[in-house]
């Protein structure tokens, strides 16, 4: 493994450097599958393993796309994030249409999450067991699961899939909590109250999608990695993508940049954070663009699968911790 790429780099600086992978793309572009074997160490799937793909129809599961970056990751040394066992979207219509009791509901959610916990079991190291529960003003989202099963259904999905494989590490995962304010506190306030109850949560992500204009401070994306590291959890950086306004201009690209170092040595203050990642590999395949028409160019390497100015101010950052100064 070339010494300069960011896997070394994190590897040797102490945490592991990821992105989510859209494995069609994975399986057809040669270009993207060496540009990902060459940086990253740590796969998320981008879609793969999400309730509709792998359970299209009750009780029909389909691995296709979920084996094929497991084989990949294990091909090129990565470990591999499950993402995400219980969430409100991309749900299958069979599902949401279903009309299921309570009970019923409950079955489904413990078959879901034992299926794919087990067949992954020693293969996938982490699991986002549960993402996006919690609102803007931090009091808990009202979703299909929470209205069909109750609070209770996060616990629940945490105990399951601790018993289908007690190794893994088993995280929660969400997007807006980062900083300071009331949705991390409600965040924090979640994964706490589940600890207190002795539930088998070892960490949780911080999403970081972001833009020039809304971003948190790095000061206390640290802060609160820290009050959540007091409490015993592991944190990572999970979906890292800062959107900029297209076409990119070179001042938009220099602030990005700082953007990502700012972000990423936030983690590496912090011992129990453990990995970064960023949503995508590059910017021809992010989700950015089409939610979001008008912005883009919010990874690290470029259409062209270039670095671009982010890219090579994450490998600063790493390089400077890589050489002890973490
Ligand atoms: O990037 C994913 C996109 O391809 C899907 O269409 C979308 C469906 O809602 O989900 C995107 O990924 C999301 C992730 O699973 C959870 N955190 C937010 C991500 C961006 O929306």
């Amino acid at each position: 493994m070339a010494a300069d790429t960011l896997r070394s780099l994190a590897q040797s600086a102490g945490i592991r450097f990821g992105a989510a992978v859209d494995v069609e793309v994975l399986n057809t572009d040669a270009a993207y599958a060496r540009l990902l074997a060459r940086e990253f160490n740590l796969v998320t799937p981008e879609n793969a393993m999400k309730f509709s793909i792998v359970q299209p129809e009750r009780g029909r599961f389909d691995f296709t796309q979920a084996d094929a970056l497991i084989e990949f990751a294990k091909a090129h040394a990565m470990q591999v994030n499950g993402h995400v066992l219980v969430w409100h979207q991309q749900l299958p219509d069979w599902l949401t249409q279903g009309n299921f009791s309570r009970d019923e509901l409950k079955a489904i959610l413990r078959e879901h999450i034992q299926t794919l916990v087990t067949r992954y079991r020693g293969r996938v190291a982490s699991w986002d067991v549960a993402a996006e529960a919690v609102d803007e003003d931090g009091r808990m989202r009202e979703t299909f699961w929470s209205r069909g099963i109750g609070p209770d259904y996060l616990a629940l999905a945490f105990d399951w899939a601790h018993a289908a494989d007690p190794q893994a590490r088993l995280r929660y995962n969400d997007y807006g909590g980062e900083g300071a304010g009331p949705k991390s506190d409600g965040i924090y306030d979640l994964v706490a109250a589940l600890r207190m109850k002795g539930r088998p949560i070892h960490g949780v992500g911080l999403q970081m999608h972001v833009s020039l204009k809304d971003a948190p401070h790095a000061r206390d994306v640290r802060i609160n990695m820290k009050r959540l590291a007091a409490i015993g959890l592991e944190t990572h950086i999970t979906e890292m993508d800062a959107m900029l306004a297209m076409p990119a201009t070179r001042t938009d690209l220099k602030a990005q940049a700082a953007l990502y170092r700012d972000m990423l040595q936030a983690c590496l203050a912090v011992p129990q954070c453990r990995s970064f990642s960023t949503w995508g590999v590059t910017d021809r395949h992010s989700w950015i663009p089409e939610f979001f028409p008008g912005q883009g160019a919010a990874l690290l390497f470029g259409s062209d699968n270039r670095a671009k100015p982010a890219y090579l101010g994450v490998r600063r950052v790493l390089r400077n911790a890589a050489s002890g100064k973490r």
